[in-house]
């Protein structure tokens, strides 16, 4: 396989898009021809000039149905984030209705259905009566502005149409992955309050039906709040509908084409979306309306160079995390683009699937995660070079880090040596991109696996967790914060501010904590290392390791567990759980008890969160006050014995061996 040091990549660029890295900004004033290094330099040194960065930035970005007054009032330090004050505007608005006059005909929407071959493409006239058509109905049903409904929809027009009729009238949509479990779901609306849920007859994946209105069925059974059920039809199976449930389309259908654009204050919430943290209980991270989409449509220009009218947007990331949020919905659709929603999976009929959609569809992006890179990698490259990609410019990657070989076959193999690869880094809570390749000033290297230069704006941090002083010098290595604020970043924990400020803002105060760990290169250039927190990345999918030790401790032969995240090749990181069983059960039924252990995190959360292994043991690291040592079952579980380190501190020192062995007898 091919490896490359860490050394300077320089990319050929053609001459063309190098002029437009320095021309970005033509006719933003005082910014106007600044290249990169010199726009971050003077926002960096002076507030005033940040603050006039983003007013220019929010006034071209957006149409504004009443212009903002101020344009920022943040303090970090009380978790206190607003942008674009007195401002009012509609999200679906900025995505549809203002681009009629010149896209009416343009593709929004190319639908790419599981079986590959069957692409629909919505064009944004279309795009507009349908969404007003839904919006219309909602509005019927009693939802008004300020209420929140929950989309639990597999990646497709309809979601897309619910998520920007919900934005028309002012209804905050909670979007929740279709490959959540029934608990989970209803976990979800219940923190929300969500009135009215939308579903879909089933889903399909991978050749496969995924049962969704049947969850939802289990879910609302605990959520007597919830009023009434829309359900889309994607197959057509005939499924059960109750005295809440109504069809979507064959009542859509009846409905308006024309619905007003309501306008809402830049602050009120456009969508929450829900992710783990290190506590048992997810986190409804509130997006503002105008804040987020200054900031996703910016990004997705810049970041990866979008030109609308010419350039076909291929995220394949399933609408129900946040990178379908910004970058298969919000920031194409802003922008005027053409954006896929992207059904299917990376393997289905074969692994060559992305690469056959990319030809056929004539892709200029794609952004994927480097999961599925590593699973790709380990075919022949023929998947790959039977297409031809020649149309694809920019190729992104987001979720983990991504690391050399991955870079290396996708720069080779899909990128033929000389497209830019934009590892992007951000999260749920960030809105956008934060640190990515691009923007960057003319000629500027791209370096392997790392995403190495902040947004314009942006300031990143590394931090002593030891000390909690800022860390200088470079190189370095740190807890990664941010000392600005920036229009996209979330504005609070729904109905949990307190959470909000504490998760965020006080193990650094006047810094938002990205919960990651990262290293600062000699250039200054950032490589991510990690969580170092509690939550663990699986597949690209964060889990908090205390949501799956709820779920194994609420089974009744369970007496403790502890949960980490270890290195897997393929995955990323997998789950680990250490199970101590009560006193008195019997051995004989470990079998059945691994099922059934497995079978409860599937059942509480979703299938990616079930422990790739399970340890049944009868004692776990601890410190004299009862702290579970989770940092020696890391080491343990990663087999990287030589740095467990001093453990004479432990309440029982003994069960660092017997956990040894059991590892190794467990392999
Ligand atoms: C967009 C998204 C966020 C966490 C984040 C970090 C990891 C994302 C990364 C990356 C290294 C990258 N992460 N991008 N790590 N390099 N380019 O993924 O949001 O689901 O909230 O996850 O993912 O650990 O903290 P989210």
């Amino acid at each position: 396989m091919l490896r490359c040091p860490l050394q300077l990549v320089r990319l050929r660029l053609p001459v063309r898009q190098l002029s437009d890295l320095t021309t970005k900004f033509t006719g933003l004033g005082s910014f106007s021809n600044l290249n990169y290094d010199q726009l971050q330099s003077s926002l960096r040194t002076d507030s005033s000039q940040c603050e006039q960065f983003w007013k220019l930035i929010g006034e071209q970005q957006l149409n504004w149905m009443q212009p903002f007054h101020t344009v920022s009032d943040c303090d970090l330090k009380s978790a206190k984030i607003a942008w674009y004050l007195g401002g009012k505007l509609n999200a679906s608005a900025n995505c549809i209705d203002r681009h009629l006059a010149t896209r009416a005909d343009q593709t929004a929407l190319i639908w790419e259905q599981d079986e590959p071959g069957n692409q629909v493409y919505i064009t944004y006239k279309q795009l507009h009566a349908e969404v007003c058509r839904i919006a219309s109905l909602l509005l019927q049903s009693g939802l008004q502005a300020g209420d929140t409904a929950v989309l639990y929809m597999p990646t497709g027009p309809p979601v897309v149409y619910c998520m920007l009729a919900c934005a028309r009238i002012g209804v905050a949509h909670s979007v929740v992955f279709a490959g959540f479990s029934a608990e989970a779901l209803a976990a979800r609306i219940q923190d929300v309050g969500a009135k009215v849920v939308i579903t879909t007859d089933q889903a399909i994946r991978g050749g496969k039906t995924v049962e969704l209105k049947r969850t939802v069925d289990a879910a609302v059974k605990s959520c007597p709040m919830v009023e009434r059920v829309f359900v889309s039809t994607r197959t057509g199976a005939s499924v059960p509908m109750g005295s809440i449930d109504v069809p979507l389309e064959k009542n859509a259908a009846a409905c308006s084409a024309d619905c007003a654009a309501e306008p809402m204050d830049s602050e009120q919430p456009l969508f929450v979306l829900y992710t783990s943290g290190s506590t048992g209980k997810p986190k409804g991270l509130v997006h503002s309306t105008a804040g987020y989409l200054v900031y996703t449509s910016l990004t997705h220009q810049h970041v990866f160079d979008y030109r609308p009218g010419q350039d076909i947007f291929g995220c394949v990331a399933d609408v129900g995390w946040i990178t379908g949020h910004s970058y298969v919905v919000y920031g194409p659709l802003a922008n005027g683009g053409t954006t896929l929603l992207f059904e299917s999976t990376p393997a289905y009929p074969d692994v060559g699937r992305y690469w056959e959609t990319a030809e056929r569809l004539g892709l200029t992006h794609i952004y994927l995660s480097p999961t599925s890179l590593r699973m790709l990698l380990r075919y022949s490259t023929d998947f790959v070079t039977k297409y031809d990609l020649s149309r694809l410019r920019v190729l992104g990657c987001v979720g983990e880090p991504l690391n050399h070989e991955a870079w290396e076959w996708y720069h080779r193999w899909v990128g033929g040596g000389h497209r830019d690869i934009a590892d992007t880094w951000w999260q749920t809570e960030t809105g956008g991109v934060c640190i990515a390749p691009r923007p960057s000033a003319e000629g500027a290297p791209i370096l392997p696996a790392m995403p190495m230069r902040p947004f314009y704006g942006l300031e990143p941090v590394l931090m002593d967790p030891a000390t909690g002083a800022e860390v200088t010098e470079s190189p370095a290595e740190g807890h990664l914060c941010m000392r600005r604020p920036w229009p996209g970043m979330a504005r609070s924990i729904w109905g949990d501010h307190k959470r909000f400020a504490e998760t965020y803002y006080s193990q650094f105060p006047g810094l938002y904590f990205t919960g990651d760990g990262a290293s600062r290169d000699a250039q200054g250039f950032l490589h991510i290392t990690g969580r170092v927190d509690d939550v663990i990345n699986v597949t690209g999918h964060r889990l908090g390791t205390a949501e799956i030790e709820d779920a194994l401790d609420s089974h009744p032969a369970v007496s403790e567990t502890a949960v980490i995240g270890y290195p897997h090749k393929l995955k990323g990181e997998a789950v680990y759980a250490f199970v101590i069983l009560k006193d008195g059960v019997s051995i004989d039924r470990l079998g059945d008890l691994r099922r059934e252990l497995k079978r409860r995190v599937r059942d509480r959360i979703a299938a990616y969160a079930v422990p790739e292994k399970l340890l049944f043991t009868d004692g776990l690291p601890k410190t004299r006050s009862g702290k579970i040592m989770r940092r020696i079952l890391k080491r343990i579980a990663a087999e990287d014995y030589d740095s467990i380190g001093d453990i004479s501190t432990l309440a029982d020192p003994s069960v660092v061996e017997a956990l040894k062995q059991h590892h190794d007898l467990y392999q």
